[in-house]
């Protein structure tokens, strides 16, 4: 599949669930042009058919190289980065959550729905399959929510797009992310405020931001209803190191935070 196939599958996929992300592109768009996606995210369960390693070659396969690897010990997943040699392609950063580190308790909830899934020979349509497994039931979802706002959110959504990133570097109207935010904010979105809006520093070549994830209503097994986080639309702002290279990496200590842009409250 080539990327740009993939990445229209994606973009729509990820707007069904995530209406904002049109409304804010648009928003730029207008202003800028066609807007430019630095990367997007995807989340899994490790230990399961569908782990983080059994997606490498899809990925391997449109061109990618990995980039690096990322550790998230109190988050309790692991992650890596993959870059194409064509930098207007987007990056993509996949992570896993470790669920044998989790309690016996969400061990076992994860577990019962996990077990449903086939090993099985994927496609690139794994990354917009959704749930492999039948949709949970309230309590389930509110229990490993205590423990692990991703593993809640995983099992709800499944495996799909988590979010674009518009790249700030390729707009025309604003190199600022502070003003990039503020448009977002000034229509209507929330903004990801853990840890202050702007995640990283000029200094570590780095910043970015995100709006809060869409809510939508979802109807668990057991007849509930209840409103949940599905995606969100990140802004990353890349700066070049002392050689003059703008960085393409990634930095845990921001991506921690933008993890945070599902949860619920
Ligand atoms: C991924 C969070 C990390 C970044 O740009 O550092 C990330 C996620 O929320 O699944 O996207
Ligand atoms: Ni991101």
């Amino acid at each position: 599949m080539t990327p740009n196939a993939f990445f229209d599958s994606l973009w729509q996929n990820y707007i069904d669930i995530t209406p904002q992300a049109e409304q804010i592109r648009q928003l730029f768009a207008a202003t800028d042009g066609e807007v430019i996606n630095d990367h997007v995210a995807f989340r899994t369960f490790a230990n399961t058919p569908l782990q983080l390693d059994n997606l490498i070659p899809l990925i391997l396969d449109m061109g990618y190289e990995v980039q690096g690897d990322y550790d998230f010990k109190a988050k309790k997943l692991r992650a890596k980065s993959f870059i194409h040699p064509d930098h207007t392609v987007p990056k993509i950063f996949i992570s896993e959550l470790l669920t044998d580190q989790l309690s016996d308790t969400a061990q076992a909830i994860i577990g019962k729905y996990t077990a449903e899934m086939k090993e099985q020979s994927v496609d690139h349509s794994v990354f917009w399959s959704g749930r492999h497994w039948s949709t949970p039931v309230w309590e389930d979802y509110q229990t490993v929510m205590e423990e692990s706002e991703y593993g809640a959110w995983l099992l709800a959504i499944g495996i799909r797009v988590n979010h674009f990133t518009v790249s700030i570097n390729h707009l025309t109207s604003t190199n600022s992310i502070q003003e990039v935010l503020q448009r977002v904010k000034d229509a209507g979105f929330a903004v990801n405020t853990v840890g202050g809006e702007v995640k990283g520093t000029p200094e570590s070549l780095l910043e970015q931001g995100s709006s809060m994830a869409d809510r939508m209503p979802f109807t668990f097994a057991d007849g509930q209803s209840h409103e949940i986080p599905t995606c969100f639309y990140e802004f990353a702002l890349r700066h070049p190191d002392s050689e003059g290279v703008v960085y393409q990496g990634f930095i845990e200590a921001n991506a921690d935070k933008i993890f945070e842009s599902t949860n619920a409250a």
